[in-house]
């Protein structure tokens, strides 16, 4: 029946076109969904060199709003993004540089990475950043940054867009001046909600994010070495703690899950891995991730990927402190978050690979 057989391809590929004609596709020739992301290393060695030159080739101003070099997964071609649903960036600005206000409704986080005497203005409360702190830009917040001090500020950029964006619900708008008005003390929200433990009764923020703006680092590295003397953690994450809305015990975003690890000299996580694609930048600290079998070297500022459902272990060469970001806010309640311990190997990886930084 060969003539038959040769007649029905013929038949097939009619019918796949005609399918095709109908702005359809059979589902039983589409490829199974994997994860695309890959495991990557951004090294602030090589991105500080790229952003002083940007300083000197592009001004900040309503031209090129924010100075930003965003990080784009090699594993997510076209995509322009460090994870399938979220961005890593860094950003510099200069003294006496204004970023214009503007609002989305994509919400971000800056991680402050080098300089002082900037600020991040939101909704009209200024927060001067240091090295280390946790700045939030809630979604739908108006919001600019300033820089009044000495020498490059820079600071690495955490968004959600590509979560927006695969849900069609990008909206945008500028603010009619550069600077949006201040009508509250600096650190206003720091004041009122920084306790955590006890509420302003008087206030009533109606919004699924932190009240707060700047969680900042000196408090945040006190709060791990105190626990450091007492506990190592969790085999897995070690001492890990979760950047939480004080008046709920959630997120601190609702839709980007925010928290700092520190490893003690030495410590060597047990592998695991689960759902939610995971950014990973190195506050300060020295070692090594085996992300699927692959050695990452990280330093001091530098910034990696751990996909979704990637085997990942860390070990710290010396004190280590992580700040790490993911979408376990948006997985969790959808009933999409998994995780699995490895077993093997007493939990430990073979390493088969080394990563090699830098550019292609
Ligand atoms: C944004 O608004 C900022 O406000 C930084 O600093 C990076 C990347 C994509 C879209 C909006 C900022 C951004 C961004």
């Amino acid at each position: 029946m060969t003539s038959g057989d040769g007649s029905l391809t013929e038949e097939l590929d009619l019918f796949y076109e005609e399918v095709r004609r109908h702005n359809s596709s059979p589902l039983w020739l589409q490829e199974r969904q994997t994860v695309k992301t890959v495991p990557f290393l951004w090294r602030y060695d090589d991105f500080r060199p790229l952003l002083m030159r940007a300083t000197e080739l592009v001004p900040v101003g309503r031209q090129a709003e924010r100075r930003v070099l965003v990080f784009a997964n090699p594993g997510l071609e076209g995509k322009q993004s460090a994870t399938s649903t979220l961005l890593a960036n860094l950003q510099i600005i200069m003294p006496g540089e204004v970023a214009p206000s503007h609002r989305h409704t994509a919400s971000a986080l800056r991680l402050i990475v080098e300089g002082s005497g900037a600020y991040t203005a939101v909704q009209g409360e200024k927060s001067y950043m240091d090295p280390g702190d946790f700045v939030t830009t809630p979604n739908w917040t108006w919001h600019d940054h300033g820089h009044e001090g000495q020498g490059p500020m820079v600071w690495l950029d955490g968004l959600d867009v590509p979560m927006v964006m695969t849900f069609e619900a990008q909206f945008q708008e500028q603010y009619s001046e550069d600077k949006q008005p201040i009508t509250k003390a600096n650190d206003a929200s720091m004041r009122l909600f920084g306790a955590g433990t006890l509420r302003p009764t008087w206030i009533h923020h109606d919004s699924v994010h932190s009240p707060l703006i700047n969680y900042k680092f000196a408090h945040v590295y006190d709060v791990l070495t105190t626990l450091a003397k007492e506990t190592d953690g969790s085999p897995f994450d070690a001492i890990t703690l979760e950047y939480t809305n004080p008046l709920t015990g959630g997120p601190a975003l609702a839709t980007i899950g925010c928290f700092a690890q520190l490893l003690k000299p030495g410590q060597h996580t047990k592998a695991h891995r689960h759902t939610g694609g995971t950014i990973y930048h190195v506050i300060e600290g020295k070692g090594y991730s085996v992300i699927a079998g692959k050695r990452f070297d990280w330093g001091r500022k530098d910034t990696f990927v751990v996909p979704s459902w990637a085997w990942h272990e860390h070990v710290a060469e010396v004190e280590s402190v992580l700040f790490v970001y993911n979408d376990w806010p948006v997985l969790q309640p959808l009933g999409l978050f998994r995780e699995e311990p490895y077993t093997e190997r007493d939990g430990h990886q073979e390493v088969t690979e080394t990563f090699v930084a830098g550019p292609a």
